[in-house]
């Protein structure tokens, strides 16, 4: 593959803070690049993934101020895995303070997978902030794409690692698996808690890439980030993302049409199957679609970095 763009080289912070949001909620966030360069928000994954520092490199440090947060109960973020007052709707308004707090009038939202499903509606209930959106991986919460990833689907092309994660769950509560897990990862049993919270997150990270990547499923087993991932994830999915109905981000779609927007989406994506940014660029049509051939899900495939480099490039002088 010719001249694909790899990512800006690695940087560190120039301020980093947390921010209170709540009674209950502090929340971890970072700022980089040039210091009065275009504003972006990255809207990591999960819920419940955390940021990473690799997130930093997907725009020009000389251009952009790039702010970089993690989202409730997550990542550095505290209490950890604290799902109390922990909905799509307070993270929205997250967004908001950490914008206020930093003196942003208007930013780029930048997010895949659950980091598309909360740009959409961040923007959806703020466009006027919004200068752009970049989305990868997009999902959008409804039903039929969870049960897709936890129920069966995904279980057809990972058949292996899908027996590892239905291990935890006896048979006979095996018809509804996020309920299932939902019970052990709030339940008063520590142990059955971690065990049930790695097995789930191991499930994610080993269908995440095209190509597998032992390191990947390593980290998603780390204790801290099993936990967090796990727990959060399955408590905004048993509460069907606190939306008002199944079809929510695409139904109000016409609210977002006039931000000028890429959806880049691996063909081969298993954690977020590309029917659903199918169905949003058709409700959608100026939001230019890039599909990538040779991709999986991951932010990190080679086409996917290209194409984000390349939208964030072109968005750069607007
Ligand atoms: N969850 C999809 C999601 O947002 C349904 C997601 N899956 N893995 C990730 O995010 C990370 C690799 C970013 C943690």
């Amino acid at each position: 593959m010719p001249d694909r763009l790899s990512l800006f080289p690695p940087i560190e912070p120039f301020h980093a803070g947390m921010l209170r949001v709540s009674d209950i909620h502090e929340l971890y966030y970072e700022v980089s690049g040039k210091i009065d360069g275009k504003p972006a928000i990255v809207c990591h994954g999960g819920p419940g993934g955390g940021s990473t520092p690799s997130m930093r490199r997907y725009f020009d440090p000389e251009k952009y101020k790039i702010v970089v947060f993690d989202q409730r109960g997550c990542g550095k973020s505290a209490p950890h895995a604290e799902l109390r007052d922990n909905t799509t709707w307070a993270l929205v308004e997250d967004m908001e303070k950490l914008r206020r707090h930093l003196d942003i009038e208007r930013w780029q939202v930048f997010g895949g997978s659950w980091g598309s499903t909360l740009a959409l509606a961040y923007a959806q209930a703020h466009p006027e902030r919004v200068s752009e959106l970049i989305l990868r991986g997009i999902f959008t919460l409804r039903r039929d794409e969870l049960l897709w990833f936890y129920q069966e689907g995904a279980s057809w092309i990972y058949p292996d690692a899908w027996a590892d994660y239905v291990a935890p769950i006896p048979e006979d509560e095996r018809g509804d698996m996020i309920a299932a897990y939902y019970k052990r990862l709030t339940g008063d049993d520590r142990n059955e808690q971690l065990r049930a919270a790695k097995a789930w997150s191991v499930w994610e990270g080993g269908a995440v890439s095209l190509f597998p990547s032992e390191e990947r499923v390593q980290s998603f087993s780390a204790d801290a980030f099993a936990v967090a991932f796990a727990r959060i994830e399955c408590h905004y999915f048993v509460n069907r993302g606190f939306f008002e109905r199944d079809d929510q981000i695409i139904a109000n779609i016409d609210r977002v049409r006039h931000i000028p927007a890429v959806i880049v989406q691996g063909r081969y994506d298993v954690v977020t199957p590309m029917k659903t940014a199918w169905e949003m660029h058709r409700a959608w049509p100026e939001a230019d679609l890039r599909i990538i051939q040779d991709a999986g899900h991951a932010a990190s495939e080679p086409g996917i970095i290209d194409a984000l480099v390349r939208a964030t490039t072109a968005f750069a002088t607007r």
